[in-house]
């Protein structure tokens, strides 16, 4: 089957249709494709394995996997016609045990190309090459039957993938046309259609401003320090800032945890601030429904709205838990924990995507994301995938590798703001040393010093 009569097929089967749709995203799209169906015609599904294989015959690769659950049976075929073995990983991950999300034989290192049916932005290929490469598995290709994506060549190029394709959006419009399938309007409506997708991938992405407050007292302070002040009584408490306020950028506190706190505290900690000129976020991770949250940001014991300009919030409730926050009052913004440091933590891909597309719905809202990762390449990936100019807070940091008893893991300064840190949250790093003011200098300066260098590079 040729190209043509493969795009032709694929139109009488409407697989591929013309004319007005709404998009997940509420987008009026002029064309929809949904290939799931070709599995049903045998002729079809063995004409696009054939020329998948003229395709791939030539790359060099060990094993061949599919998507699921539309590119799954295409591969099957691509790869039996190939005599190359097949793969796939489970669409669930599994919640216990170690490993197992890859079903079928492969060994560590084996290189995988990854076959599609359709690109859009790019995202969900990123998520599963990173799924495969937790697994050991190498993977620098992705075919797609159809590219559709307004940059998805570009994105997938940012993370060091290649994108190859069978047939791009224009071949299909530009064929339909010649065979009289389609109008002449109904073309450039596509073409208006995806110059507006392009652009708006381009356009300037919105700062907001508790972002970029926290972005200037880092310049002002040449510091990309976040002390995690984890002590339990003023004293310590205040002890503490006397000897390293002078080299953070932001104080992050878990007010709850000060046995002796009392009505002078609050006061006391906003002239260290002033004094001192750090920020101060409340790590209180909130995570109930949004009337809840409303009352535990507002009121209570300790009104953390009236003082906190950063705390830390949990998805799990929805996204309109920052509704509850922070609708109503000026100048507070979340961090929204995408990822954890902590060992065996439940939040997998799909709830840190989830992560991001709220925080791409509430921009005025989240001023960073909190996250983690073991190694620079994996903190790459992470962070290529926040939706705007969100910052990356770090726990998890401290000056050599390594865990606690309670499941904390740490890596290096360097390995955090290299991957793409803007800040490093640091506890017990300081607070345990025997010199917590001389530490912090050091934190401070090796922070601030990797952080220069990634930007410049
Ligand atoms: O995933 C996380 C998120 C946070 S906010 N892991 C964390 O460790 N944290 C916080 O960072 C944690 O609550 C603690 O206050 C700090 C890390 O402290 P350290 O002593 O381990 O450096």
């Amino acid at each position: 089957m040729s190209k043509e009569q493969f795009v032709l097929e694929l139109e009488k089967i409407g697989a591929i249709k013309f004319g007005s749709f709404t998009l997940k995203s509420g987008l009026v799209s002029p064309f929809y494709f949904d290939l799931r169906d070709m599995i049903s015609y045998p002729a079809i599904l063995d004409g696009v394995a054939d020329l998948l294989v003229e395709r791939i015959k030539d790359m060099k690769f060990d094993v061949l996997t599919g998507i699921p659950y539309t590119a799954l049976p295409i591969a099957s075929l691509v790869a039996a016609k190939l005599n190359k073995p097949l793969i796939y990983m489970r669409k669930e991950e599994k919640a216990y045990g170690t490993g197992n999300n890859v079903i079928g034989k492969f060994e560590k290192g084996a290189k995988c190309l990854v076959i599609d049916d359709l690109i859009t932005t790019g995202a969900s290929k990123i998520e599963t090459a990173e799924g495969y490469e937790k697994e050991g598995i190498v993977i620098k290709d992705f075919v797609v039957v159809i590219d559709r994506s307004a940059n998805g060549t570009e994105e997938l190029g940012k993370q060091g993938y290649q994108l190859h394709s069978l047939i791009s959006l224009e071949e299909i419009v530009q064929l339909l046309k010649d065979k009289d399938l389609i109008t002449a309007e109904k073309v450039k409506e596509v073409e208006e259609f995806t110059t507006s997708l392009t652009k708006s991938a381009k356009k300037e992405k919105y700062i907001n401003p508790l972002t970029k407050k926290l972005l200037d007292k880092m310049n002002e302070k040449k510091s990309n320090l976040v002390l995690s002040l984890d002590v339990t009584t003023q004293t310590e408490f205040f002890g503490m800032l006397d000897r390293v306020g002078d080299q953070i950028v932001m104080l992050k506190t878990h007010v709850d945890i000060i046995d002796d706190y009392d009505e002078n505290f609050v006061p006391k900690l906003q002239e260290y601030a002033n004094r001192q000129n750090f920020l101060i976020f409340e790590d209180r991770k909130f995570a109930d429904i949004g009337n809840t949250v409303r009352h535990q940001f507002r009121n209570g014991v300790y009104k953390i709205a009236d003082w906190a300009e950063y705390v830390t919030v949990h998805m799990v409730a929805g996204e309109l838990i920052l509704k509850g926050l922070f609708e109503g009052i000026e100048n507070r913004a979340g961090f929204v924990l995408a990822r954890m440091s902590s060992k065996g933590n439940l939040l997998n891909e799909t709830y840190t995507r989830k992560c991001f597309e709220a925080a791409k719905k509430n921009p005025q809202w989240v001023a960073g994301f909190i996250g983690y990762g073991n190694s620079v390449e994996d903190i790459k990936r992470f962070k290529a995938k926040f939706p705007g100019n969100e910052l990356l807070m770090m726990p998890g940091v401290k000056k050599e590798k390594g865990s606690d008893s309670m499941g904390q893991q740490y890596i290096t300064i360097e390995e955090a703001v290299g991957g793409g840190a803007d800040c490093i949250i640091v506890g017990r790093g300081i607070l345990k040393a025997d010199d917590p003011g001389m530490e912090a200098k050091l934190y401070s300066e090796r922070a601030w010093k990797a952080f220069q260098k990634r930007i410049n590079s």
